[in-house]
């Protein structure tokens, strides 16, 4: 069968995108290299946690219109959408790695069929549609020598950063305005014409390198401005200032909206992106590097609150309230949290136990590697002397204010105040 859509990397953004162009009618193959996604996928269940996701799974697979497999097959489009991450070797010089792109883009090679349209959906520094073009090429040539080069001019390029917010997913993936951008204006067209079949936002046409830089720009923009919370939070510290009350009345001002200080900035998007322009222009790209810095530096001064909390106690017993990137998410990478209670139970302080009602196992770099343990919230306010309050998770909101006194809070998030 050939396929209206084809999706590479069923995440947190493929897979949204891929069932939602199924529940409206277009013929799906969702394409994931790890069995066991493609597996759970076509059993109409999910990977991942976002709400009301499993519905929208469970209904795409169920109408005949999503099937999930691990090899790409022929289809009039094809939406990439796997992770961009920072090389991890590289951590000082933070240079994006593209190589799940480029396999992506390699994979559909055998396959693409004349006229395609092929739209990038990762997030992606300048330029990275025209290497998809170009890795296609060169791919095409050497699967496909005799019909690469007839071939390689009819297939249509454009980038459509996506903009969803993890926890609000699918409304945004609907409300949205979005951007498509192609190598040709057509492209472009080709692209929004995709996305009418669901999105309801406008969809505004550009180019390829406007519509990768966009993308980056709006995750740097809120990068900056948290970075400028969790630097007042610093001052406010300096100053014997309460930063809560602070940005609370300075919000007042009409044209002032200071975002919240938190443990740090964590996340696949808004820790990565920045570091993407910066590579770029490293020496016009100043304030987005130094608000990347605040923002990395954060997890050590909330460290340093718990250690002087700790030496309160004879037998400190640490519990970190929130483990995921922000609330109400089971999203853990690069959490500013994980962070945090990895060094505590590396420090020995004491014993350091971790509340996460939405997962039900430790990270083995917790669990085995530094004996932390999950307990639920009234264990933890059973047990502990220190109460570190990490992500503003709903749950957490609930609990008696009275549970917390006698003890030390070190509340990150303003939460419990
Ligand atoms: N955070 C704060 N203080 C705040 C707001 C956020 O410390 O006032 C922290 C959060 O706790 C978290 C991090 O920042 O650790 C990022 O959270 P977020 O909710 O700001 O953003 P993400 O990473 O969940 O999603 C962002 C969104 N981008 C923008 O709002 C510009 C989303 O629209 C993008 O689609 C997403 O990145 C992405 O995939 O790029």
């Amino acid at each position: 069968m050939n396929y209206d859509i084809c999706v590479l990397g069923l995440g947190y953004i493929g897979l949204p995108t891929a069932s939602i162009f199924a529940t409206k009618g277009k013929k799906v193959l969702g394409v994931d290299v790890v069995p066991r996604v493609v597996e759970t996928i076509n059993a109409g269940k999910i990977h991942i946690e976002e709400p009301d996701l499993d519905v929208l799974v469970r209904a795409a697979v169920q109408s005949g219109n999503l099937r999930a497999d691990t090899k790409p097959a022929p289809a009039a489009t094809y939406i990439i959408a796997v992770p961009t991450p920072f090389r991890k070797e590289h951590q000082q010089h933070k240079t994006p790695d593209l190589s799940f792109v480029e396999q992506a883009t390699r994979f559909i090679a055998p396959v693409v069929p004349a006229g395609a349209l092929v739209i990038l959906e990762s997030t992606s520094p300048v330029g990275t549609t025209e290497k998809v073009r170009g890795w296609l090429l060169d791919e095409l040539g050497r699967v496909r020598k005799a019909e690469a080069s007839a071939l390689g001019v009819s297939l249509r390029f454009a980038h459509c950063p996506e903009r969803i917010l993890p926890g609000q997913m699918l409304k945004e993936l609907v409300a949205n305005d979005r951007i498509a951008g192609g190598l040709t204006p057509e492209a472009s067209l080709a692209a929004r014409d995709l996305y009418r079949v669901f999105c309801t936002g406008e969809i505004f046409l550009t180019d390829a390198r406007t519509a990768e830089m966009a993308k980056l720009t709006e995750n740097s923009f809120r990068d900056v401005n948290i970075a400028f919370a969790n630097e007042l939070s610093l001052i406010c510290e300096k100053l014997g200032i309460d930063v809560w009350e602070l940005i609370r009345l300075a919000n007042r001002h009409p044209r002032v909206k200071i975002l919240q200080p938190g443990p740090g900035v964590g996340g696949h998007c808004i820790a990565v992106d920045p570091w993407f322009i910066v590579d770029a222009a490293p020496d016009e790209a100043r304030l987005i590097r130094t608000a990347r810095e605040v923002n990395d530096r954060k997890p050590e001064r909330v460290l340093a609150w718990v250690r002087a909390a700790a030496t309160r106690f004879p037998r400190p017993v640490i519990a970190c309230f929130g483990l995921a990137f922000k609330a109400d998410v089971d999203d853990l990478r690069e959490s500013p949290a994980v962070e945090i209670v990895e060094r505590l139970a590396h420090d020995g302080l004491g014993e350091v136990l971790a509340v996460e009602p939405h997962i039900r196992a430790l990270p083995a770099a917790l669990a085995a590697g530094g004996g932390v343990q999950l307990v639920d919230a009234a264990a933890a306010l059973a047990r502990a002397n220190v109460l570190v309050l990490l992500v503003s998770h709903r749950a957490f909101a609930g609990i008696d204010r009275k549970l917390l006194a006698g003890k030390a809070v070190v509340d990150t998030r303003g939460f419990w105040k």
